[in-house]
């Protein structure tokens, strides 16, 4: 039998490997982005801290106290010099809180500070919080905009998995201490995958949202809207402006939502966002990208047609699967963008391209013409210009 030493050597060998293990860009990708052979966060690199109480007396086998079940759907910001992910970390209880976990590279090394974030409640707590955005505003703060999430108090009586989705807001100077905001309100009976815009817009804040019927479904939600408020302390928007429609027989047929905050280019601000449809399966999530005007942020400029990232190889099993999801990414001072997503509802992954890709791949690939047909003549035209570059004849 092991003694409680021998097991706490091998569980602090097997965790050091696993967190400092090299990530490397897998080869031959599709030239718009490079995947990585893994994961950069899974809940095995929660601290062992976390999980076990480390005293013989009290724990004499050693046994985990406090399980983990998932570390995804993260928010990412660059911080003094280092890549951060505000994970959503989901225990065995199925809770989810915050923690930040804090990398030299943004491609592997992640680790989780000591503590988890200490999120402040409002009058009204919240059953569960996920899914951060991080967003550094003009304004001098860093947001921290989250799904809260409570038990429907109009629940029937039986049923206990009715749950009203809104949008927490905090923010931060130092991504220690939270002070925590109201609430959004908005006309929507619920919201998820609200967003702050990272700059004013005629003085106020603008903020893109997800306006839903239910806990589940986005319904006459219609899509990713836009909506502006006076201020952030009691951010109030009267109307939404729908600017990205779900739409009939595309990846974002069932329900859309922004990624991360929008990053600005010289072309346009450039937008990732996730889109849903249904499958014999279950949903089926996936990233899409498109770009709006730098003069009117509801105009949508470029939209390449169908997804940007969808699960691959093991990314499609998990607790959700068939799931990629992305509220994180950061661009670095040299141009590289550190795309962060999570794989169905389970663990973390980072993509890298650059934002002169990024814009060659929203402003050149065909964009959607909604029917076989189109997509037919779309092929063709590709075809033809490439047999007559290389000097054949087309049809
Ligand atoms: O399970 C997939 C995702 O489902 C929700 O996203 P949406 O609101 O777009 O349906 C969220 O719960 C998200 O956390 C989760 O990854």
């Amino acid at each position: 039998m092991t003694t409680f030493n021998e097991r706490l050597s091998l569980l602090e060998e097997a965790h050091q490997e696993l967190i400092s293990k090299k990530n490397l860009p897998k080869k031959l990708g599709n030239g718009i982005y490079d995947r990585y052979e893994n994961p950069v966060l899974t809940a095995g690199h929660i601290p062992l801290f976390w999980r076990y109480d480390l005293n013989p007396l009290s724990n004499p086998f050693l046994m985990e106290r406090i399980g983990f079940n998932a570390t995804f759907n993260a928010g990412a910001i660059k911080w003094e010099g280092k890549y951060l992910m505000a994970v959503r970390v989901e225990g065995s209880d199925r809770k989810s809180f915050f923690a930040i976990a804090e990398s030299p590279n943004g491609i592997d090394q992640f680790r989780f500070w000591d503590f988890p974030i200490t999120m402040p409640e409002t009058d009204l707590p919240d059953g569960n919080v996920y899914d951060m955005r991080l967003i550094s505003h003009q304004d001098g703060w860093v947001y921290g905009l989250f799904c809260t999430e409570r038990k429907d108090p109009y629940a029937q009586k039986g049923d206990e998995s009715a749950a009203v989705a809104q949008c927490g807001i905090a923010r931060t100077k130092n991504l220690t201490h939270w002070e925590r905001l109201p609430d959004l309100k908005t006309p929507s009976p619920q919201q998820r995958n609200v967003v702050l815009h990272p700059e004013f817009v005629n003085g106020k804040y603008a903020l893109y949202t997800r306006p839903q019927d239910g806990f589940i479904e986005a319904g006459a939600g219609g899509g990713i809207g836009l909506g502006f408020t006076d201020s952030m302390e009691n951010a109030v928007i009267d109307k939404e402006f729908i600017i990205d429609e779900k739409r009939y027989h595309t990846v974002y047929e069932v329900k859309n939502g922004q990624g991360p905050a929008p990053l600005k280019t010289p072309q346009g601000w450039l937008h990732l966002a996730h889109g849903v449809r249904n499958t014999a399966a279950g949903l089926r999530y996936v990233l899409y990208m498109f770009m709006t005007s730098l003069d009117d942020l509801t105009k949508v400029i470029y939209k390449p047609a169908g997804y940007f990232i969808a699960p691959e190889g093991e990314e499609r099993v998990g607790d959700v699967s068939n799931v990629t999801f992305s509220n994180g990414w950061i661009l670095d001072d040299d141009g590289t963008v550190f795309v962060y997503y999570a794989s169905s509802d389970t663990r973390m992954h980072v993509a890298t391209s650059t934002i002169e890709k990024l814009l060659d791949y929203c402003t050149h690939t065909p964009s959607d013409g909604f029917r076989s047909a189109t997509s037919v003549e779309i092929v063709k035209g590709l075809i033809n210009s490439n047999l007559s570059f290389i000097g054949k004849t087309g049809s």
